[in-house]
């Protein structure tokens, strides 16, 4: 893409130190691959790239993300036979069962068969042109073979074929476009053979090179000590005959740059590609969808099904603009955002049965048991400037780590290029949440994608931890209010205590974390004690646990810190949202104990609050890997995140109680034998936990 940029000229007009003549030609291949310069594959800074290349398996995904809701324009996408090996890929053939031609554009996939990767042969360069034609023909598409290695002869079957191709989606687009009868259609695909290192040296210190692996990216090594290998690069470069390609100023002839499109339709200007065809989002007032909370606790909401009547109405106003779509691994339902499909359904365009339910092919909600696949197409349709919500059960979404780290990086990037505008955000619910999988059990527990995320840089992520269903509603629609970021939010999809009402809840968002005065009973004075937390059952335990503490311990000030907004704890020199430090301090003290109750791994809360003054003294209770199918309440019992260890813990630590409370202690831990007993032998919680409120109204 660098090469076809720069020849056609939009590379020099973003960057004019590349000029179109001898000086900015040198610069351009100096730069490529070097300190400094540029990376050896495509990447954000290049021209018309939507897709970062160095980690492969996202190509097709990307592609069919950019062609969603994109009715002109066909995406051809160019897939390595090595990256089809690749389980993303291999998964994304099916994603042609997801476009709608009467308003996607299309993806016209060219799969490169050049028969190696880096070291090696690929699977599907080896088998013959039959099997590989059922296979894609299995897969849903008809197939166009070009082969050969003549450049001359390759140049015009490919031209033809293209041709071809295109006329055949522009047909399957207008039949679906006047009305045509509905039908899944069998969208073109080419297979193109060529040689690996085409037009390369054909032997090196004669080894076979063209047309097999060791042409992989660098055939000719060490130049400067091996004159041979000198030599053999110049015959090669030589071999184009740069003399008649480029003038003596080292422009392109003017026949050659006319066979290039002009203006937005050069591969480097595309406007879809630079964030600058970014349509805007409708979003609802999201006080309407408020749930009444009278009282702290005194009433339960499952917090992901109130973020789904919001979501319904931010898809209900822009089903005309057809810029949103929600994306998730067929949890919509179990997540509890099904209140969507009061005004959409799940894209399918496959044939259906009287019983199925909410699928339709103009569907805005998709679902695919694939999270790569669901990451790919929300990044493909994000960066072609539309928005979009991923939800996903918390454990599974480690399947993309590494996709939310590639997309991280090109955020960073682009963010730092004048000529790409911002795109919306990448914005995750994560549910199904660790503290409530009460019937999987292990596998479906793992609270640790966050702990990656923290990773990033600090102007890409966040992370916020909504405690209800108010809370939610707020950060939901923060998130789909930023740009160029990516948004974590992990909220529970259980019935649970509701404990700020919309205004309060407002006011604790925007500030990201503060105390909940309703808690705390240290209003006259220092407290001796803070009890922090971050997460919805967190939140429950830690009030639960100041509750027997001021039963038990009621000379005991005790202060009640909540944490929505994750990076608010961080130092404000790593994270722009983190307090300064007189900040931190005033709601955290400089030197009593912090129990902190925390949703996910210890660790990080460590981690993000090393710097600060009072870190010494923090203890935090959180996810240690101790996971089964159990009740909800002894889950925070195996990882000590329960009230009874909560307030073990606060007597430990706070200086001079222990001999006082020893009593009390002994208690709480003759509790802990209890709930054992009472769980294994009824298979549900104790009443008393069970039936647990918060008892007071006010300080
Ligand atoms: C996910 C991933 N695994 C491994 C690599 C290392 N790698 C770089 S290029 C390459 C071979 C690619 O082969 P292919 O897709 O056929 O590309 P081409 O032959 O056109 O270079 C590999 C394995 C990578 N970039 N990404």
């Amino acid at each position: 893409m660098v090469a076809n940029t720069y020849l056609e000229g939009s590379y020099s007009e973003i960057y004019p130190e590349i000029s179109e003549n001898e000086a900015g030609i040198r610069r351009l291949f100096r730069q490529f691959s070097f300190p400094g310069g540029i990376p050896s594959h495509a990447s954000a800074d290049t021209p018309g790239s939507i897709h970062e290349g160095g980690e492969l398996g996202y190509a097709l995904v990307h592609a069919y993300g950019a062609a969603f809701d994109n009715p002109d324009l066909i995406v051809a996408c160019v897939v390595g036979d090595g990256e089809a090996e690749t389980g993303p890929l291999a998964a994304s053939w099916h994603s042609n069962k997801f476009i709608n031609p009467a308003h996607d554009g299309a993806v016209l996939p060219i799969l490169h068969l050049n028969g190696y990767k880096i070291a090696g042969p690929t699977i599907l360069g080896r088998l013959e042109d039959g099997e590989l034609r059922q296979l894609f023909e299995g897969l849903g598409h008809e197939v166009f073979f070009v082969e050969g290695s003549d450049p001359t002869l390759m140049h015009e079957a490919m031209a033809k074929i293209l041709d071809e191709t295109f006329a055949r989606i522009r047909a399957i687009q207008e039949k679906a476009r006047n009305g045509g009868p509905f039908e899944r259609p069998r969208w073109p695909m080419i297979i193109l053979r060529s040689p690996k290192g085409w037009t390369g040296p054909k032997e090196v210190d004669g080894l076979k090179t063209e047309g097999f692996w060791r042409s992989h990216q660098v055939p000719l090594s060490g130049l400067a000590d091996k004159p041979g290998h000198l030599a053999l690069l110049e015959t090669w470069m030589k071999s184009y005959k740069p003399e008649e390609l480029f003038d003596a100023k080292g422009r392109l002839i003017p026949e050659l740059r006319a066979l290039a499109p002009t203006g937005l339709r050069r591969m480097g200007a595309n406007p879809n590609t630079n964030g600058s065809l970014r349509r805007y989002l409708h979003r609802p007032d999201f006080r309407d969808f408020a749930v009444s909370v009278t009282s702290p606790g005194a009433t339960q909401s499952e917090a992901t099904r109130v973020l789904g009547t919001y979501l319904r109405e931010v898809m209900r106003l822009n089903a005309d603009t057809r810029n949103f779509r929600i994306v998730g691994p067929d949890e919509t339902a179990s997540n509890r955002l099904d209140a969507v499909f009061d005004v959409t359904d799940r894209t399918w365009m496959e044939p259906t049965i009287p019983e199925d339910v909410h699928l339709s092919p103009d569907g805005r909600v998709m679902e695919i048991l694939s999270e790569h696949l669901c990451q790919g197409w929300l990044e493909g349709y994000l960066l072609t400037g539309r928005h979009g919500f991923f939800s996903c059960y918390e454990a599974f979404i480690h399947i993309v780590d590494s996709m939310f780290n590639q997309h991280a990086k090109w955020l960073k990037v682009s963010r730092s290029l004048a000529w790409r505008q911002p795109i919306a955000s990448l914005n995750y619910l994560l549910t199904s949440h660790v503290w409530r999988q009460d019937h999987n059990g292990f596998s479906h527990q793992d609270p640790g994608f966050v702990d990656l995320v923290a990773n990033k840089k600090a102007e890409i992520v966040r992370i916020y931890l909504p405690p209800d269903a108010n809370t939610l509603l707020w950060v939901g629609d923060h998130c789909l209010n930023t740009y160029d970021r990516i948004n974590v939010i992990v909220a529970g999809k259980q019935p649970a205590p509701q404990w700020l009402d919309m205004e309060s809840a407002v006011k604790h968002c925007r500030a990201g974390i503060g105390l909940w005065d309703f808690a705390c009973n240290d209003q006259d004075g220092e407290p001796d004690l803070v009890m922090a937390c971050a997460g919805d059952v967190p939140t429950l335990e830690t009030l639960a646990a100041v509750d027997l503490l001021r039963q038990h311990c009621p000379d005991l000030k005790i202060r009640v810190v909540n944490v929505v907004d994750l990076m608010a704890l961080q130092d404000p020199t790593q994270h722009p949202h983190g307090l300064s430090s007189y900040e931190f301090d005033g709601l955290f003290t400089r030197n009593k104990p912090v129990i902190f109750a925390y949703h996910g791994y210890p660790y990080l809360i460590h981690r993000l609050t090393y710097k600060r003054t009072n870190h010494d003294n923090f203890h935090v209770h959180g996810f240690m890997e101790e996971g089964t199918t159990t009740t909800p309440f002894d889950m925070t019992v195996m990882n000590e995140l329960d009230r009874f260890h909560l307030a073990i813990a606060a007597i430990d630590h706070v200086p001079g109680l222990l001999p006082h409370a020893a009593h009390v202690k002994q208690a709480l831990q003759h509790k802990l034998i209890e709930h054992e007993e009472y769980v294994r032998h009824h298979g549900d919680d104790m009443p008393e936990i069970k039936n647990w409120v918060w008892p007071y109204k006010a300080a």
